[in-house]
């Protein structure tokens, strides 16, 4: 058996600290140093920015039930959709890899950036007002089915439609 596939991913991305008001010279959403840096790997691809608007969706989880809201969320190509923790985590948002087709995957999946926890995946949000922002640029239209992975079991799924 031959295993050829190392996989060296390059970490160039420097995580700034955040600490003393410097500023990185390239353009990055300052919410991203609220996430934390733990257990995330970037994936290969390079990342599309957001180029339109940006459509907020919630995490639930409470006494209703495990949900995403709006759980059905239609875009354009280049909007980006901003997952935020409200109640309930651990939250996350992931696609089911065996549903996305093969030629939208690779861009999507870039798209996580940094705050990647594995393919199409991203990282857990555990405290309310933590949030991803998955940038729809570059992506193929189509209809894409998402989940959160800890409450999968639990119904916690939605629908995104990318409209070109
Ligand atoms: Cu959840």
């Amino acid at each position: 058996m031959l295993f050829k596939g190392v996989v060296l991913v390059a970490s160039v991305m420097v995580l700034g600290a955040c600490g003393g008001g410097e500023k990185a010279p390239e353009t990055q959403a300052p919410e991203a140093a609220a996430a934390p840096a733990a257990a995330t790997t970037a994936s290969t691809g390079a990342a599309m920015p957001i180029t339109g608007k940006t459509i907020e969706v919630k995490m639930i989880g409470d006494a209703k039930g495990y949900r995403f809201e709006p759980a059905n969320v239609t875009a354009k190509v280049g909007d980006g959709i901003k997952f935020i923790m409200e109640l309930g985590g651990p939250h996350n948002v992931a696609f089911d890899v065996a549903m996305v087709p093969a030629d939208a995957k690779a861009q999507l999946d870039a798209n996580f950036g940094t705050d990647r926890m594995g393919e199409l995946s991203s990282g857990l949000k555990m405290n309310p007002g933590e949030s991803f922002t998955l940038s729809l640029g570059g992506v193929v239209a189509g209809k894409y089915e998402f989940n959160c992975t800890p409450h999968l079991a639990m119904n916690m799924k939605g629908t995104l439609t990318v409209t070109p």
